[in-house]
């Protein structure tokens, strides 16, 4: 039987040190995936970070097929993670990353799960384009999916542009995430479940399930509206999302 907390120390590790590891011998059911992501998170806590939301992974067909995976997953967000907009991250840092456009909710009350599209939209304090910064701690960023789980969902770093009301319509949104000014994904919202919306209905019931029911203030990020773009020292990343604005950062 797998030590689950021996591969929390391990992937811990792999992402303190910016060192790739190899993907998991063990074939892990996904409730030990979970588990072990769990214990991974306790490590951070430890250390002194703080959960700030939950972020969720595989929402659109783009991000599924760019990484083989078809089942949606969630993962931990914590302060550690977060990014200024208009910042600069350390390329030395990661290990292989990559960034990808996404829809951010912030959340004005509890949100335990199961919700409704309506009750879920009525939880909403704000919403902001996002871009996250993902970095698989897996040798040629590759993994199954209980091996992406318990790397908390490739969690890495993000970055939060300006807030909207909650009223602003994002269920059909066109995204643009340029690469030195070079347009790279093109796309909308709407390639994230069909709403993002739908991706905070399903935060709040993955996130129940496990015991951690979404909280009043926490962010949630909606997953990848499209692939993600490898990212190279020197890059300066821009989002633009219709009706949102933008989001940005370079990377050091
Ligand atoms: O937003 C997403 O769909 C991210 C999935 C995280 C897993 C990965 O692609 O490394
Ligand atoms: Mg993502």
């Amino acid at each position: 039987m797998a030590d689950l907390q021996a591969l929390a120390e391990r992937l811990d590790e792999a992402q303190r040190l910016a060192r790739a590891t190899p993907q998991l011998e063990d074939a892990l059911s996904i409730l030990d995936a979970y588990q072990v992501q769990r214990a991974l998170l306790e490590r951070r806590y430890a250390r002194g970070e703080r959960r700030v939301g939950i972020k969720m992974g595989f929402t659109s067909r783009a991000k599924m097929v760019q990484m083989g995976v078809s089942e949606m997953i969630w993962g931990r967000l914590t302060d550690g993670m977060m990014v200024e907009e208009g910042g600069t991250v350390d390329f030395d840092r990661y290990v292989h990353p990559r960034v990808e456009p996404e829809i951010a909710f912030i959340l004005k009350r509890d949100l335990p799960g199961p919700v409704t599209l309506a009750g879920a939209a009525a939880a909403v304090e704000a919403i902001a384009p996002a871009l996250e910064i993902i970095d698989s701690r897996y040798k040629d960023f590759r993994f199954s999916v209980t091996d992406v789980v318990a790397d908390n969902s490739s969690s890495s770093s993000f970055v939060v542009g300006p807030w909207s009301t909650p009223s602003t319509n994002v269920s059909n949104v066109g995204m643009i995430m340029s690469v030195n000014g070079e347009p790279k994904q093109i796309g909308s919202s709407a390639a994230i479940l069909g709403s993002p919306l739908r991706s905070l209905v399903a935060a709040a019931r993955l996130a129940s399930e496990a015991g951690e029911s979404l909280r009043a203030g926490d962010v949630i990020l909606a997953g990848g509206a499209t692939a993600a773009e490898a990212l190279s020292p020197g890059d300066h990343i821009r989002l633009e999302v219709q009706g949102l604005g933008i989001a940005e950062f370079t990377v050091g």
